[in-house]
C-alpha cells in the first residue's frame, strides 16, 4: 500500500460535494491520523495565493475528486509530495502521482466517480461511499448504466435501502455546500466514521434544516415572474445559496422552455449565469470559454461565473444564441 510510504504532515484537498465528501472518508481511514483534511473556497475550483502559501508547508498533499489547475499541482509538488485521485476530464500531470483513469484515456462509464476509484484503489469491497458519490455525480441518470445501476440495486437489496433513499443521503451531504457552510463540508468526512449505520446520515438534524432553507430559497424563485424574450425566459435572483441550477431546472421544466437565470448573490466580484435549453449548448459553452470565462457543462446545460461588469454583454449573447439556435 502506497500510504505507508508518507511521512510527515499531511492534507488532504477535497470537492465539496457528495463524491468529495465521500472520497474524503474513504482515504482518511487508511491515511496517517494526522491528516488534515480541507475543500477550497466553495464554488472556487482553484487554490488562491493565500491557500498555496499555507499548503506550503505540508510534507504530502492528496487531492481528492477535484481538477485543480495544473500550475497549482505543479507548484505544490516543488515543496510536498503529490497524489491526485479524480475522474475529471484533465491531461495527466508529470511528477506526481496522478490516478485518474479518464485521463488516461478509460471509459468514463466504468469509472463515474471518484469515490469508486478511491475505493478500487484502496481494495476495499463496495460499500455506501463508494455508491454514494456515484449517485451524487449522476442522481437518477445512473439507472441509465447497466453495470452500476445494478450494482446499486444489489447493494439496496442487501441493505434494505431503496433508491429514493440514496438520493436522499446526497441532498443532505450536499446541503452544507449548497448553504454555503464551509466547515460543515470539512467536518462530513470524519462525521461519516461515527455513523456505523449509514441510516444516520438521512437523520441528521443539522442537514435536514439545510434541505427546508434551501427548499424554500428555490421555491421563492420560481414562483416569481419571469422576464419573457421571446420564447426564453430570463431571471435574475439574488441569492448567497448555491441553488441557481435548481432554480434554472425548475423553470425550464415546468415551462417547457429554454431558461437563463443570473444570480448576482454567491460572489462578491462576480455573477452565476446558468442556462438550459432544449437545444445544444456546446458551442455557446465554447464561446464563453473563448471570452475568458470560467464555463462549462454538458449538451443541456451551461453554467458560468463571469465578472459583474461583463454579466450583461454575455447574457446578451447567451440571448442571440439561443434565438438563433432556435431559428434553424
Ligand atoms: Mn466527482
Amino acid at each position: 500500500m502506497m500510504f505507508k510510504e508518507l511521512q510527515g504532515s499531511g492534507l488532504l484537498i477535497h470537492h465539496w460535494d457528495t463524491d468529495g465528501i465521500c472520497s474524503a472518508r474513504l482515504l482518511l481511514e487508511k491515511l496517517p491520523k494526522i491528516v488534515v483534511n480541507t475543500t477550497p473556497a466553495l464554488g472556487q475550483y482553484f487554490l488562491t495565493e493565500e491557500e498555496m502559501t499555507t499548503y506550503g508547508s505540508y510534507d504530502f498533499i492528496i487531492i481528492a475528486d477535484m481538477a485543480l489547475p495544473e500550475e497549482n499541482i505543479r507548484r505544490l509538488a516543488k515543496t510536498a509530495r503529490v497524489m491526485i485521485f479524480d475522474h475529471h476530464l484533465q491531461r495527466l500531470i508529470p511528477g506526481v502521482f496522478h490516478h485518474n483513469p479518464i485521463a488516461t484515456g478509460k471509459n468514463p462509464l466504468c469509472y463515474p466517480s471518484a469515490s469508486w476509484i478511491v475505493n478500487e484503489f484502496l481494495g476495499n469491497p463496495v460499500n455506501i461511499f463508494a455508491l454514494l458519490g456515484i449517485v451524487g455525480d449522476h442522481e437518477r441518470r445512473i439507472q441509465t448504466n447497466k453495470k452500476f445501476y445494478s450494482i446499486i440495486t444489489n447493494f439496496c437489496r442487501k441493505n434494505q435501502l431503496i433508491f429514493d433513499e440514496f438520493l436522499l443521503m446526497v441532498s443532505l451531504l450536499d446541503s452544507s455546500y449548497k448553504v454555503g457552510d464551509r466547515i460543515s463540508v470539512q467536518q462530513a468526512p470524519r462525521l461519516l466514521f461515527e455513523y456505523t449505520d449509514m441510516r444516520r446520515i438521512l437523520e441528521n438534524v443539522q442537514w435536514k434544516q439545510n434541505l427546508v432553507l434551501l427548499e424554500n430559497e428555490i421555491a421563492k424563485y420560481v414562483r416569481g415572474d419571469c422576464e419573457k424574450k421571446n420564447d426564453i425566459l430570463l431571471k435574475c435572483i439574488h441569492t448567497p445559496y448555491n441553488i441557481i441550477s435548481s432554480v434554472t431546472r425548475r423553470i425550464a421544466w415546468e415551462s417547457g422552455k429554454d431558461a437563463v437565470v443570473v444570480n448576482t448573490g454567491f460572489f462578491k466580484d462576480r455573477d452565476q449565469v446558468y442556462v438550459r435549453s432544449g437545444g445544444d449548448l456546446q458551442p455557446l459553452i465554447h464561446q464563453g470559454k473563448m471570452n475568458g470565462y470560467r464555463c462549462g457543462g454538458k449538451k443541456e446545460v451551461l453554467g458560468a461565473v463571469v465578472p459583474k461588469e461583463k454579466t450583461e454583454s454575455f447574457v446578451e449573447e447567451i440571448l442571440q444564441f439561443l434565438l438563433s439556435s432556435k431559428a434553424k
